[in-house]
């Protein structure tokens, strides 16, 4: 068994202060820093949209931010404009030790598929190429942390499970957004796809 820790998405716009704040997102470094000393092989994710992005309300006119649409792909949050390629929103956050990172994978870069999960677009067919960095180094185990618990932890959760990993979420090491019920809704799909919830 080999492990990787994939630590999700830890970057300004999600910490308090952040174009899309999630509470608490802040705390959470501490302890994720900590655990990157222990891991053998750690991943970092950065949400990474260019401008104009068509998750972001700001691209739809009369669209309200957290408002739905639909695209090709299925249902669609429109998001305040976050992450942006370059701004300083998109960096992680400054106590993040990066230094750490065997591999940082960006997502959401294509301007029509918006891209929670770590290893498809939303559309569930186009990969990231993260699955094939793993594999080819010999990983099966996965554990997972970072922001946000309800969209990009769980929807990388649930594909990396559905991949045949064996994936953990350390759950006191994420934060959710929860709108409209959406964190019971991940807690209940990741555990239907056999994700452990520690
Ligand atoms: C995320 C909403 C939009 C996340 C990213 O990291 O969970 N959520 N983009
Ligand atoms: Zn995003």
């Amino acid at each position: 068994m080999t492990e990787a820790l994939i630590v999700i998405d830890v970057q300004k716009d999600f910490c308090p202060g952040g174009a899309l704040a999630v509470a608490e997102g802040d705390q959470i470094v501490p302890g994720i820093n900590a655990l990157m000393v222990e891991s053998p092989v750690v991943v970092l994710t950065q949400d990474w949209h260019p401008a104009g992005h068509s998750s972001f309300a700001s691209t739809h006119p009369g669209a309200e931010v957290m408002s739905m649409t639909e695209m090709p792909y299925g249902p669609q949050v429109l998001w305040p404009d976050h992450c942006i390629q370059g701004s300083d929103g998109a960096k992680f956050h400054p106590d993040l030790t990066v230094d750490r990172a065997d591999l940082i994978i960006r997502k959401g870069f294509n301007p029509a598929i918006d891209s929670y999960s770590a290893f498809f677009e939303n559309d569930h067919v186009t990969p990231t190429g993260l699955e094939g960095y793993l594999r080819s180094r010999g990983i099966t185990d996965l554990v997972m942390v970072g922001l946000a618990t309800d969209f990009c932890v769980n929807y990388s959760a649930v594909d990396a499970a559905k991949l045949g990993f064996k994936v953990t979420v350390r759950r006191e090491l994420c934060r959710g957004i929860d709108m409209d019920g959406s964190l019971a809704a991940a807690e209940t799909a990741m555990a239907e796809a056999g994700v452990i919830l520690a």
